[in-house]
């Protein structure tokens, strides 16, 4: 590419964190999930996390600095309803004022109502399995639309319920720990549905707002591209994991099919059209094999063009993230990028990556594709769920000792490219030029 790329001057840069992992000292499903000793080290701990709750008003300029103007963060359920039906007044004001300073700070909210973690009642009392689940999140998000009352802020409801469904109902790899398909289907049904109350009690409190879930996708590729069974699990995992969450919110039907196994539909008008954006997290490509005994399939990462896995075993493959920029022009909606980042633990990759994707999306979008917004992960390292404190997403870099927050050369990267507009390739190169 001999000529810079050029972002449009509307177009958004800004990053991304989640409550649990960030904010500290929060109790809740994933703490317990900890305490029982299922994170790849059985003493992992969240704990303080990276101080981010009581530290929030330092971190704002943080966001500036990279001449951000956007912020992806969640509201901790179990922050503010420890106990079902017991708010914690403080924790609501605490979350208004730290909305209220970015809003200050010329940087717009993204509000993430559920990031994977529930209050310790949650899957005890109201599972998402059950009716009951949508009681409790009804007056949740009714919660959360008066909280948001007055400010300029676009919402993800839920963050990649894919995820969710597959590590906590089919996998038993998160809470709830459950593998049940068929408690995973209703799970999944309530999910959409639970999507629709949000925007419902949103809409009604907050006026005309941009609303949609942040969907984690996988590029998926068969690990034998010439066997036909590894090519009919791609095309499976493409669209039960990729898109039937997403084609619910756009037709109001959920159908998952896997045939000779299983397969499940709900109709639920109110979803169909339910979104202002198509919200996408990407991170890498997996390959599908099929292994010939329960449970058949193989997932692998698989550095096929020798570029080097990122540092958590993830493939280094952006032409993933065109590839699938380009197949969500089916839902004729705005795209966000909600999410896309590395484990880069020198960070010295992490530069390189962002051209990368960066270029990429200004190809798609040279084809037509609306992407309008990039939200990194993360703005600063955090705890990476099952792998604890091993990975690190983050722009800037935590020294979890002393809590101090420090600039990387990706930082300077993404100020240059987010305050010029122009791609150009970062000085130096860690990586091999796509093929
Ligand atoms: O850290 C997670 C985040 O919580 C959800 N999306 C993927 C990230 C990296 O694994």
């Amino acid at each position: 590419m001999n000529e810079p790329l050029l972002f449009p001057p509307d177009f958004t840069f800004g990053v991304a964190t989640a409550a649990y992992q960030v904010e500290g000292g929060i109790e809740n499903d994933w703490s317990d999930w900890e305490r029982a000793g299922k994170c790849k080290d059985p003493h992992a701990r969240c704990g303080n996390s990276v101080e981010h709750w009581e530290r929030f008003f330092d971190d704002v300029p943080l966001i500036t600095r990279l001449g951000a103007t956007a912020y992806r963060l969640s509201i901790e359920w179990a922050r503010v309803e420890p106990e079902r039906g017991r708010w914690e007044d403080e924790a609501w004001a605490g979350y208004r004022a730290r909305l209220e300073a970015l809003v200050k700070a010329g940087i717009r909210p993204v509000v993430t109502l559920l990031h994977f973690t529930h209050p310790k009642w949650f899957h005890v009392e109201t599972p998402w399995h059950e009716p009951s689940s949508l009681v409790a999140w009804e007056r949740f998000a009714k919660k959360c639309a008066e909280l948001l009352q007055g400010l300029d802020v676009a919402v993800t409801t839920l963050n990649e319920p894919n995820v969710l469904l597959l590590g906590g109902y089919l996998g038993a790899a998160m809470p709830p720990g459950i593998a049940d398909g068929r408690k995973a289907f209703a799970a999944m049904a309530n999910m959409v549905r639970a999507h629709v109350i949000a925007r419902q009690a949103i809409l009604e409190r907050c006026g005309p707002t941009e609303i949609g879930i942040a969907q984690n996708m996988l590029l998926f590729a068969p690990s034998r591209r010439w066997h036909p069974l590894d090519q009919a699990l791609s095309r499976l995992a493409d669209g039960n994991y990729n898109h039937a969450f997403l084609e619910a919110l756009h037709t109001g039907v959920l159908r998952i099919q896997m045939p000779g196994f299983t397969a499940g539909k709900a109709v639920i008008d109110a979803a169909a059209k339910s979104t202002e954006f198509t919200g996408f997290n990407y991170y890498t490509r997996a390959h599908l094999r099929f292994s010939g005994k329960a449970p058949y399939v193989q997932f692998e990462f698989l550095d096929k063009l020798t570029r080097g896995l990122t540092d958590i075993g993830w493939e280094w493959y952006p032409e993933g993230f065109g590839q699938i920029l380009r197949q969500l022009k089916r839902y004729d909606r705005p795209v966000w990028i909600t999410e896309n980042g590395l484990d880069d633990r020198t960070g010295l990759r992490r530069p390189q990556y962002l051209y990368e994707h960066w270029k990429e999306l200004l190809l798609a979008r040279a084809d037509g594709v609306n992407v309008t917004s990039y939200l990194h992960w993360s703005l600063m390292d955090n705890f990476e769920w099952l792998e604890a404190w091993g990975p690190k997403f983050g722009l800037y870099r935590v020294d979890r000792k002393t809590m101090e927050r420090q600039w990387t050369p990706a930082c300077d990267y993404f100020r240059e490219v987010a305050t010029t507009r122009r791609l150009t390739a970062p000085p130096g190169t860690e990586q091999k030029p796509a093929a």
